[in-house]
Parts: C-alpha cells; sequence; structure tokens
C-alpha cells in the first residue's frame, strides 16, 4: 500500500493498558493506515520530565500507510486527543504519547514556523530524534522490528538497542571549534560520577598538535593516535569502571582523525589514515557522541550524535544525563 513505518507508543496516565489497546485499534481504524505488528507492553520508569511521575506503559507497533509523514502526524495527534491528552508540561504525565519513530528510509526535519496566530504549525523530525539513546522506544522496537534501519547511523534496531549495553559506556563531547562552555564536560563528570582520561588526551581536544603545519605534523599526529590507543584501551575500563559507570572525554576519535587528515599533506594522509583505522579497531567506541550541530556535518557514521546547540551549560549538561538516563531506564 505504502510506506513502512514505526510509531513509539507510551502511558503514564489512567488505565494505561486501556490507552495502549485503544491507540492500536485507533491506528488499525485510521483510513491510509495497517496496523502490521505490535510490541508487548513494557513497565518502565520515566525518564526527565517532573518528579513524582507514575511508571510507564511504553509499546511499539509497525504499520504499513499511504499518508504523508505530516498527515500521519496529525493522525496520531488525532488519535492522542481522543485517548484524553492534553499538552500540559513537556514530558509531563500523559494518558497517551504517540511518536513517529521510522517513516521508510526517510530524513525529515520539519521545524515549526510561521506567524503566532496560525492555527497549523507544525514540527516534525523523522527518525524520532531521541530513538538510539531510549531503552524504552528501542527494546520494544526490537521486538517487532529488529532489521528496521535508521537512516542516521544506518544503524539497525537491534544494534541501536545493544549499543545501549555495551560497556564501558561512555560519552564523547566533539566540540572542535570549542563552542561548548568548557565547564560541560566538568559538570557532566561530576553529576555522572563518570571517569575521565588523564590529561594527556585533552590536548587533542584543545589544539590539535601542529595543525596546520603539515608534513611536520605527521609525526605528532602518529604519536598522538599512540596516546589515544593507549587512553581507551578498553582493558583498562573494562577493569576501572564498574559496570554502570560512564567515562567522559572531551574530544572524539573521529573529530581528531578528521582534522588530522585535513592537516596532513596528500602523502602523509594514506599513512595516517592506516594507522588511525587500525587504532579504531583498539579503542572503546563512545555509546555517544555530544556535538555541537556545525560539529556534526562532516560526520556521516554509525555512532549516535546527541546534537547540542550553544545554550547554556546548564541546558547542555541536563539534555546530556537525560539522554545518559535514556539508555539505562528499565
Ligand atoms: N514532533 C516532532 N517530531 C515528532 C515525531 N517524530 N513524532 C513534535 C511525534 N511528534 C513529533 O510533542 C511535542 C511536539 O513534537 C509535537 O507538537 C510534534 O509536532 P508532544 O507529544 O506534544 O510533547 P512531549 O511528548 O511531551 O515532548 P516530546 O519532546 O515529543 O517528548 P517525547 O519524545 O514524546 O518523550 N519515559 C518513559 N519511560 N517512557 C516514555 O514514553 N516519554 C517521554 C516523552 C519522556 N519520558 C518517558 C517517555
Ligand atoms: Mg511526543
Amino acid at each position: 500500500m505504502g510506506a513502512a513505518a514505526f510509531i513509539g507508543l507510551g502511558s503514564n496516565m489512567g488505565d494505561r493498558k486501556a490507552h495502549l489497546d485503544s491507540a492500536l485499534d485507533a491506528l488499525d481504524a485510521t483510513p491510509g493506515i495497517a496496523l502490521f505488528a505490535a510490541s508487548s507492553y513494557h513497565e518502565t520508569r520515566p525518564v526527565g520530565g517532573a518528579p513524582g511521575q507514575g511508571l510507564f506503559l511504553n509499546a511499539a507497533a509497525a504499520i504499513e500507510t499511504s499518508l504523508a509523514p505530516v498527515e500521519l502526524l496529525a493522525a496520531l495527534q488525532a488519535i492522542e486527543r481522543a485517548e484524553g491528552r492534553t499538552r500540559s508540561d513537556r514530558w509531563g504525565e500523559r494518558t497517551l504519547d504517540l511518536d513517529l519513530l521510522l517513516f521508510s528510509d526517510h530524513r525529515i526535519r520539519i521545524v515549526a514556523s510561521g506567524p503566532p496566530a496560525a492555527t497549523e504549525v507544525v514540527h516534525l523530525e523523522v527518525p524520532h530524534p531521541w530513538l538510539p539513546f531510549r531503552r524504552f522506544v528501542l527494546a520494544p522496537l526490537a521486538e517487532i522490528a529488529p532489521d528496521a534501519i535508521d537512516p542516521i547511523t544506518g544503524r539497525s534496531v537491534a544494534s541501536l538497542f545493544a549499543n545501549l549495553d555495551r560497556r564501558p559506556s561512555y560519552v564523547a563531547i566533539c566540540d572542535p571549534f570549542n563552542r561548548i562552555e568548557c565547564d560541560v564536560e566538568a559538570m557532566l563528570v561530576t553529576a555522572l560520577n563518570a571517569a575521565r582520561c588523564s590529561g594527556r588526551t585533552e590536548r587533542f581536544a584543545a589544539k590539535f598538535p601542529g595543525a596546520g603545519r603539515y608534513s611536520e605534523a605527521a609525526s605528532a599526529f602518529l604519536n598522538s593516535l599512540e596516546d589515544i590507543r593507549t587512553e581507551l584501551d578498553p582493558a583498562t575500563w573494562t577493569r576501572d569502571l564498574a559496570d554502570d559507570r560512564w567515562l567522559v572525554t572531551s574530544f572524539w576519535f573521529d573529530e581528531f582523525v578528521y582534522f588530522a587528515e585535513k592537516a596532513l599533506t596528500d602523502a602523509d594522509r594514506d599513512h595516517f589514515h592506516e594507522a588511525a583505522e587500525a587504532v579504531r579497531c583498539t579503542i572503546v567506541t563512545p555509546t555517544f557522541v555530544v556535538a555541537e550541530p556545525s560539529a556534526v556535518s562532516f560526520y556521516t557514521g554509525e555512532v549516535p550524535i546527541l546534537p547540542v546547540a550553544t545554550e547554556a551549560s546548564r541546558d547542555v549538561v541536563s539534555k546530556v544525563l537525560a539522554a545518559c538516563a535514556a539508555t539505562r531506564a528499565g
């Protein structure tokens, strides 16, 4: 009939099971939507939002639809309203929340705009921006669609879900242009009681050694690779971190490689590239990377990225903490 899409369902108010049951019926009854599969219902602790909220029931549904993405969003919101959803606080308690997780292989970013009086102000991001971070979304989705692909990371749902269970849990901050306030790393380390690398690696983040000095820089870059290999050796971190402790670094390996390769001459670049790829296989990979938007543009890889605008440190930190909590909540 049309496109395959996946919907995340959540409820933490009233008769939660009844809300999810009727949402699935309503989806199937909507013209242009056929319900293909629904996951079991998962009881989960609330992530974010006001304290004291009740536990959620979360589920995922696979549909086929002839509706356009914006029409589908409108249909989801109509079903939410029919279940008594009122929009109060962001991430507040809700009878029913329906999120469009994936729509075929589309990447959609419609940012709400228009005059304040406009009645139809659409905001839609697909894949859902929190998809790779949320256990309460990936666990039910992996039940019904383990092979569905997230077009941003190119990874399957099963692989994104497995990523959350990898240890050590590791957040890398990618900020090559120093746009994120420098106290963010320290605030995160404190809030998460996280481990951090020793000072040696900090210089990769601060000023890539020799950057811009071309041929002279080649050996410095190769030395830095060796430092990274030592500092991000999985054996160290598996030994030093208790199961659930986070590692936080103020640099990201891919960022270092990207800028090193830009700075090197053609002759040095190939050799460096080979060496970097060999190191990549031996070091810990971030669970996710925190990056300011202009740093994201050069990257098209498998590691999930949490974009943070150049907002106040407090806001960046609370967004990162929400993502960390979402990977864990069960
Ligand atoms: N919007 C943009 N993209 C989408 C999309 N892909 N799917 C816009 C659905 N809506 C999308 O949503 C706010 C606006 O997002 C809408 O106007 C829509 O145009 P909302 O449902 O009014 O507000 P919200 O749900 O409070 O905020 P948000 O940011 O959508 O939150 P989420 O992502 O829905 O997360 N913890 C557990 N354990 N289980 C949960 O289900 N859910 C949330 C809410 C937080 N914590 C949770 C759970
Ligand atoms: Mg929502």
